[in-house]
């Protein structure tokens, strides 16, 4: 199965960084209106030509992509997916389809893609590309979101849309296709516009020039989150939605460090490491993936709190590796946490997020033997005719979020 290395991963990076990391949530000395600052175009109604003049201070001094992916791969993640071009349409490669790239629009001029691209090669990580196919807001026929409606910005005739498509969308696809991608990221929501302009015709059309350049290149449902193509490989969820339930196909969330993807200087709601960590866990018990979003600054630096979170993360993975990666969804409940099972399904993991007392009932169980995943000690077992009763080390709550690894039989 080609999407099997995506399943065994669980845990990705997400990147937004582009021309809106320059502002970074803020214009005019204000915070813009929408959480979102990758969204800042749309949310302050900013003119084409103003925008683009950002481009002219794009000189992200910092951007290191082996620094990068270092931190991806220190944080335990096992992919990595950069916004190759966003809904704003700046592409972050030196595009031949259009010009509003970071070659030929920016003094900055080196192919980001690229370079991420022999970074995560060098890291063993696999490579992902972000790409907003449904908006565009360079003008050149991509929609529009409906919230930024004014004189200049309008929802674009069909043909106009054609253009885009024919012009702007297909080439730019082909041309990322050269990066040779482990996967494709679309983007689309429960809008009506987007089921207006990303027909299945539409779709079929981005699978198959997918297809027809890759055979590993796995393509995510949001290329039309209301009603994806059956051809998609993997389904991605809304936006920082952690469901009650699994897929039929392997499946991911993406979420946010804080409230938003883009780097945004005043954005202070950043979530403490173990809400992440429970949002990594809650999504292996059901056997999906997490791709958490890195914003890099204007100058490409990782914003100090994302550091400190993906470092805690890492060491948290690090010591727990087994209940996470390669872990099937595991069905079985118990009081005051999740559950992942081990490939071979001989291995129950059992993650801790409540303190229900010092033991540790398992119905309709038999254990063999259990031990604290990170310590290695022991945890005391008596079996029953109604399942198996554990005593929880004392030392095991100082760990965090325990993880008791739980051999049945
Ligand atoms: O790239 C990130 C987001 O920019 C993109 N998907 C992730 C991965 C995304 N953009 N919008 N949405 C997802 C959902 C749509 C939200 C909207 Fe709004 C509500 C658009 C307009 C109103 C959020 C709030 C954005 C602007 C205001």
């Amino acid at each position: 199965m080609k999407t099997e290395w995506f399943t065994d991963a669980r845990f990705g990076m997400f990147i937004h960084f582009g021309l809106y990391s320059i502002p970074a949530g803020v214009w005019q000395g204000r915070k813009t209106g929408f959480p979102y600052a990758e969204w800042i175009q749309a949310a302050e109604k900013i003119p084409r030509k103003e925008y683009r003049k950002l481009a002219a201070q794009f000189d992200p001094a910092n951007f290191n992509a082996e620094q990068w992916a270092e931190y991806a791969a220190n944080a335990g993640m096992k992919y990595l997916v950069v916004t190759s071009k966003h809904h704003d349409g700046f592409a972050l490669w030196p595009s031949k389809a259009s010009n509003f790239n970071v070659a030929e629009a920016t003094p900055f001029k080196r192919d980001i893609l690229g370079e991420l691209k022999e970074a995560c090669r060098k890291q063993g990580l696999r490579f992902g590309l972000y790409y907003s196919h449904w908006l565009d807001w360079e003008g050149t026929g991509g929609d529009i979101s409906f919230r930024m409606e004014n004189g200049e910005y309008v929802h674009p005739e069909m043909s106009e849309f054609e253009k885009y498509w024919e012009n702007k969308c297909l080439p730019q696809i082909g041309e990322l296709m050269v990066y040779d991608p482990d996967l494709i990221w679309f983007d689309t929501w429960d809008d009506p516009y987007s089921l207006k302009y990303i027909t299945s015709e539409k779709q079929e059309q981005l699978i198959s020039l997918i297809r027809s350049n890759s055979d590993k290149c796995l393509i995510n449902s949001r290329i039309q989150l209301t009603s994806p193509s059956e051809n998609v490989d993997f389904i991605s969820n809304h936006d920082n939605a952690f469901p009650d339930s699994g897929e039929g196909k392997p499946w991911e969330t993406s979420g946010t460090m804080n409230d938003s993807f883009g780097y945004h200087a005043l954005d202070f709601e950043w979530k403490n490491t173990e809400t992440l960590i429970r949002n990594l866990i809650h999504n292996a018990s059901l056997g999906g993936n997490y791709q958490l979003n890195v914003g890099p600054t204007g100058a490409g630096a990782f914003p100090r709190p994302a550091v400190k979170r993906l470092n805690e993360i890492g060491a948290w993975l690090g010591a727990n590796r087994e209940s996470i990666y390669t872990t099937r969804p595991s069905n079985f409940v118990f009081d005051g946490g999740k559950a992942t099972a081990s490939k071979d399904g001989k291995t129950l993991f059992l993650h801790m997020l409540e303190r229900k007392g010092n033991t540790l009932f398992l119905p309709n169980l038999s254990a063999k033997r259990a031990v604290v995943l990170e310590t290695g000690q022991e945890a005391a077992i008596e079996n029953t005719v109604k399942g198996a009763r554990l005593t929880i080390p004392e030392q095991a709550f100082r760990l965090g979020v325990p993880v008791i690894a739980v051999e049945t039989g």
